[in-house]
C-alpha cells in the first residue's frame, strides 16, 4: 500500500469512527424529554377551596425545626394559580412532557372517596387539559409523598391498613383523570422514602423507627402498588389504555477495590433492589442476600422472626410484573466495599457493605449529590442486567445551582449525564424511552426548604407573583430538543440564546 492509500484508508477510519460516535449523541426517534416537579412542592394553595390537611401541611406547620430554613408550602411557586404560565415556558423550550403529582387531600379532603372535591379534580383536569392543547404529555403520579395528616395518626405507612386505603384513592383517580392521563406513576422513590419517613425523620412524618419502620413502611407501599396497578388492568386499561409503573432512586456503585463486584452487586440489591426485585425480577419477592443478611442479623438480636417482613405466595405473584416500565430517578453514585464479618457478629449495616463518596468526585450545591456523569449510565447497565432489559423511563436527573440564572453547572451535568445515558442506550442497548430533568422550577425541596434551586427556571419566592426566570440552561436545552441530539455547549451561544428565550416568553 503506497503512503496516499494508507493516508486516506486511515483518515476514512477516523472518520467513520467519527461519524459512529456522534450518531451516539442522537437521541431515537420518539424519545421524549421533559420535566418534573410534585404536589407539595410546587402547587401551594395548601387550604384553597376544600383540600384536606396533608401530613407535610401538619410537618411544616408543627415540626418546622425539621425544616432547614423553617418554610413551608404553603405558597411554594403558587402552580395552582400559575400553570398556564408554566406551560407556555415549558412549550417555548420544546418540552415534550411533564411529570407532576397529584394531591390526595386536593382531591379527596378526608383521605377517603366519601367526600370528592370537585374543584380538587377540576384543578388537575384543567392542567392536563392545558398541557394537553400545548402538546405537552401528562406524566401523572398518584402519590408522591404528602398522604392526608390523619393517617399519620394511624401509624402512616407501617399500617397495612395504608394499602386499601392507598387503592380506594387511586380508583377515584383512575376513574376521574383516567380519561386524560396515558402515562401514570403511583408511587415516588418508595425505598428512600421509608427509609427518611419511618426509619429516619428527615421526611414527614419522621417516625424515626431505624430499619424496621423502613421495611415495614416499604412493605406496604410495595402492596399498594400493586394493588393499584391490578385495579387499572382490571377496571381502566381496556378503556382508557394508558401506562402504568413505579419509580424508584437507584444509584451506581463503583467498588473501592475493582475485584470486589461483589460488594457492587450487594449494594445494588440493598439500595435498587429492596424495591425493585419484588417487581421486575422473574421471580419476585425481596433479593435473596437481603432476606438472608436480615434474617441472620435478627436472629443475632435474638429475635425469633426477620425484621424484613415476608411476602405470601399471594402478594409475591401479585407484586410480581406490576409495572409497565422501569420508572427511574437517578442523581449520583457512591463508592463502596465490603466489610469483612467475623462470627457471630452482625453484617454491618445489614447489607455488610461501607457506602461512602469519593472524595474526588465534584460537589454540588446538595451536599448529597456528588457530579458523577458515568453513574448514569452504570445504574441503566445494572438495570438491564438485573431485570432483563425492560423499557426505562428517566423520571427524574438534575442538580441544583447557585443563586441566579447564569447555571453552567447544571447545563454542564445535564450534557455530562444525558452523554452516558446515550452511550449506554445506543452503544449498548439500554431501552430507555424518557429522560426528565428535575425540576422545572425552584421548588420546596423538603427538609432543605427553598435553600437548594433545581429549577430549569428561578423562582423569586420573595415576591408575591413568585415571578419566574428562565437559566441559561433552558436556551440550551430547547436547542438540544430541536436538534435531536446532544451539543457541547459555549457561552457566547448561550446567552444570545437566553436574550431571545426572554424576549419570546416577554418575561
Ligand atoms: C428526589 O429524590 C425527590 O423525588 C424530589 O422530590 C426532590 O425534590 C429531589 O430529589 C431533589 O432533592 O444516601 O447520601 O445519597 C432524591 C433522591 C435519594 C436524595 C437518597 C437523598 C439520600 C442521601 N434521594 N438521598 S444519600
Amino acid at each position: 500500500m503506497d503512503i496516499l492509500t494508507f493516508l486516506g484508508l486511515l483518515s476514512s477510519l477516523i472518520g467513520s469512527g467519527a461519524s459512529v460516535q456522534s450518531d451516539y449523541l442522537k437521541f431515537p426517534q420518539g424519545f421524549s424529554i421533559g420535566t418534573a416537579s410534585s404536589s407539595y412542592q410546587v402547587e401551594g394553595a395548601w387550604n384553597a377551596s376544600d383540600k384536606g390537611v396533608s401530613v407535610w401541611d401538619w410537618f411544616t406547620h408543627e415540626k418546622n425545626e425539621f425544616i432547614i430554613d423553617g418554610s413551608n408550602g404553603d405558597v411554594a411557586c403558587d402552580t395552582y394559580h400559575k400553570y398556564k404560565e408554566d406551560v407556555q415556558i415549558m412549550k417555548n423550550i420544546g418540552l415534550k412532557h411533564y411529570r407532576f403529582s397529584l394531591s390526595w387531600t386536593r382531591i379527596l379532603p378526608n383521605g377517603f372517596p366519601n367526600k370528592i372535591s370537585q374543584d380538587g379534580l377540576q384543578y388537575y383536569k384543567d392542567l392536563i387539559d392545558e398541557l394537553r392543547s400545548n402538546g405537552i404529555e401528562p406524566f401523572v403520579t398518584i402519590y408522591h409523598w404528602d398522604h392526608p395528616e390523619f393517617m399519620n395518626r394511624f401509624g402512616s405507612w407501617t399500617n397495612a391498613l395504608m394499602v386499601k386505603w392507598f387503592a380506594e384513592y387511586a380508583r377515584v383517580v383512575f376513574r376521574e383523570l383516567g380519561p386524560r392521563v396515558k402515562f401514570w406513576t403511583t408511587i415516588n422513590e418508595p425505598n428512600n422514602y421509608c427509609e427518611q419517613s419511618s426509619g429516619g425523620k428527615s421526611q414527614a412524618p419522621g417516625m424515626d423507627l431505624a430499619f424496621s419502620g423502613s421495611y415495614l413502611c416499604l412493605h406496604n407501599l410495595l402492596k399498594a402498588h400493586a394493588r393499584a396497578y391490578h385495579i387499572y388492568n382490571e377496571e381502566f386499561r381496556a378503556t382508557q389504555n394508558g401506562k402504568i409503573g413505579i419509580v424508584m432512586p437507584c444509584r451506581h456503585n463503583f467498588p473501592k477495590y475493582e475485584n470486589d463486584t461483589e460488594a457492587a452487586r450487594i449494594a445494588f440489591e440493598f439500595d435498587c433492589g429492596w424495591a425493585a426485585n419484588p417487581i421486575f425480577s422473574k421471580n419476585g419477592d425481596y433479593p435473596a442476600v437481603m432476606k438472608q443478611r436480615i434474617k441472620e442479623n435478627s436472629q443475632l438480636e435474638g429475635l425469633p422472626f426477620s425484621r424484613l417482613p415476608e411476602f405470601s405466595p399471594y402478594w409475591i405473584n401479585l407484586i410480581r410484573g406490576s409495572s409497565d416500565y422501569f420508572g427511574l430517578n437517578h442523581y449520583t453514585s457512591k463508592m463502596v466495599e465490603s466489610v469483612p464479618r467475623k462470627r457471630g457478629t452482625p453484617w454491618y449495616q445489614e447489607s455488610g457493605v461501607r457506602v461512602f463518596v469519593n472524595e474526588s468526585w465534584p460537589e454540588s450545591p446538595t451536599n448529597w449529590l456528588r457530579v458523577v456523569p458515568e453513574g448514569l449510565g452504570g445504574v441503566l447497565r445494572d438495570v438491564k442486567e438485573a431485570y432483563g432489559n425492560p423499557p426505562v423511563y428517566i423520571l427524574e436527573n438534575g442538580v441544583s445551582s447557585y443563586p441566579g440564572v447564569a447555571d453552567y453547572n447544571r447545563i454542564e451535568f445535564l450534557y455530562g449525564y444525558m452523554k452516558s445515558m446515550l452511550l449506554a442506550m445506543n452503544r449498548d442497548g439500554c431501552n430507555v424511552k424518557v429522560y426528565t430533568v428535575w425540576s422545572l422550577l425552584d421548588n420546596f425541596e423538603w427538609d432543605r426548604g427553598y435553600t437548594e434551586r433545581f429549577g430549569l427556571i428561578e423562582v423569586d419566592f420573595t415576591h408575591p407573583n413568585r415571578t419566574r426566570t428562565p437559566r441559561l440552561s433552558t436556551g440550551w436545552l430547547k436547542k438540544i430538543i430541536a436538534k435531536g441530539r446532544l451539543i457541547a455547549f459555549n457561552n457566547t451561544e448561550l446567552s444570545v440564546n437566553y436574550r431571545a428565550f426572554n424576549m419570546c416568553t416577554g418575561n
